[in-house]
Order: structure tokens, then sequence, then C-alpha cells
């Protein structure tokens, strides 16, 4: 029998390399011989991508707190449905650049959400998946900020002033604290080798 596939996230305020960092942690696990699914979020499917499209697009009209919430959600339940799950029941690896640590974070820590409603829609929509592990690239604001701003045009949450994601920051920061065998905390101040090395060094551990 197959065994399971182990899900992954990796997590962290906007700039602080999640989308490069997820390249080359794919190309590691290749390397160990494992096939490898790597996916988004909010997105990874065509609905999901439609809801993206929503959700970060500046020149639509604002939308509620609880809209933005229940929007990630719906799109994450397709994603489970349709993507996340059956690769895991493959045996394969899923790689997701960001997951329901965001929504803790953004809808909770940003928007001032009550973290029990999210905990309730998490148990409905998930039913009990949880990821294995959650890297958590950690950067001071500023340099996350700056190294986002260098790249593209702001979205909507990009959008954002800084003291937004410094909410978003302490959120990351207090689940990480609160569960350390699932969160893995990596410096993404550092350059650019620095955090590969690092990343090196957990896929090592994970003694494939
Ligand atoms: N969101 C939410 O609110 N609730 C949820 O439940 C979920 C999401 C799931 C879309 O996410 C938005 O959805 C997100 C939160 C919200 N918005 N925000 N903010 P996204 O992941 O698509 O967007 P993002 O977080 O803004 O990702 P990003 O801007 O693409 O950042 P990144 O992936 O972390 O960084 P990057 O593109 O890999 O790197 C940025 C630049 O820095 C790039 O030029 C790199 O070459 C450079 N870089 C990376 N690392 C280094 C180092 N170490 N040194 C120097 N330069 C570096």
């Amino acid at each position: 029998m197959t065994s399971r596939g182990k899900f992954i996230t990796l997590e962290g305020i906007e700039g602080v390399g999640k989308s490069t960092h997820c390249a080359f942690l794919r190309d590691r696990l290749l390397e160990s011989g494992l096939t490898v699914v790597t996916t988004r979020e909010p997105g990874g499917t065509r609905l999901g991508e439609a809801v993206r499209g929503i959700l970060l697009d500046p020149s639509l009209p604002a939308m509620t707190p609880l809209t933005e919430l229940l929007l990630m959600f719906a799109a994450r339940a397709e994603h489970l449905a349709t993507v996340i799950e059956p690769a895991l029941t493959r045996g394969e690896w899923v790689l997701c650049d960001r997951f329901t640590d965001a929504t803790y974070a953004y809808q909770g820590g940003g928007r001032a959400l009550d973290m029990a409603a999210i905990a309730q829609l998490e148990g409905l929509v998930q039913q009990g998946l949880r990821p294995d592990y959650t890297l958590l690239f950690d950067a001071p604001v500023p340099i996350a900020l700056a190294r986002a701003k260098s790249r593209s045009a702001s979205d909507r949450f990009e959008a954002e002033v800084s003291e937004f994601f410094v909410k978003v920051q302490a959120v990351y920061r207090e689940r990480a604290a609160r569960e350390p065998l699932r969160f893995v905390s990596i410096d993404a101040a550092q350059t650019l080798p620095e955090v590969e090395d690092a990343l090196r060094g957990w896929v090592r551990k994970l003694a494939l």
C-alpha cells in the first residue's frame, strides 16, 4: 500500500521569499526521489484562481473582512477536495505557498476577526487535516515589504500599511511558538544562499 504523502506549507508576510523558496525546496525534494506537487493559496484550482483574482484585485470595491474570510475558505475547500487530498492519498508530497495559518495571521491578526470563528471554519473545511510541517519565513517588516515592492505593483493586501503586517507577523510568531513540532522558523533576512543552506539542512534532517 502506498504511504500517504506529506503536506508542507510555506508562510510569512509578503516579500519574505516564499515563492522563491518553494521552488528551491521542490527541487531538493525531487532530488530525493519524491513526487512533489507545488500549489498555492488562495488559488491552486481553476475556481480558486478565479476567487484569488477577486480577493487581490485592488480595483474592486472594498469587501467586508467576513466576506474575505469566507472566500479564503471557499477556495480552500475546492483546493483540498480536488488537489491536496488526492495528491496526499497518491503518496505525493504537497508544497503549498500559504494555507490556513495565513488566515489566522491575515484575517485574524490583520483584520481582527474572531479566531474562534476561523477555527470553526477550519474544522468544517479541513475535517482534521493539518500541515505536517510549516516553514515560517521570518524577516523584519521593512525588509520584506521593500523586497515585495521592488518586484511588482501592489495588490489589495500589499496596499496595506506596515502596522497591518506587524500584526500579521505577530500571529505567525505566536502560532510557531505554540506548535514547535510543526513549525520550522527560518530567518529570511539572511542572504538567499544562507536561506537555501537552512532549507537544505532541514531536508537533510527529514532523512528521506
Ligand atoms: N492571504 C490571506 O489574507 N489569507 C489567507 O488565508 C491566504 C492568503 C491563503 C496573496 O498571497 C495574499 O493573500 C497575501 C495574503 C493573503 N497577501 N499579502 N501580503 P501571495 O502569497 O500570493 O502573495 P505574497 O505573500 O504577497 O507573496 P509575494 O509577494 O509573492 O512574496 P513571497 O513569495 O514571499 O516573496 P518572493 O516573490 O519569493 O520574493 C520577493 C522578492 O525578494 C523577489 O524579488 C526575490 O528574488 C527576493 N528575495 C527573496 N529572498 C531573498 C533574500 N533572502 N535576499 C534577497 N532577496 C530575496
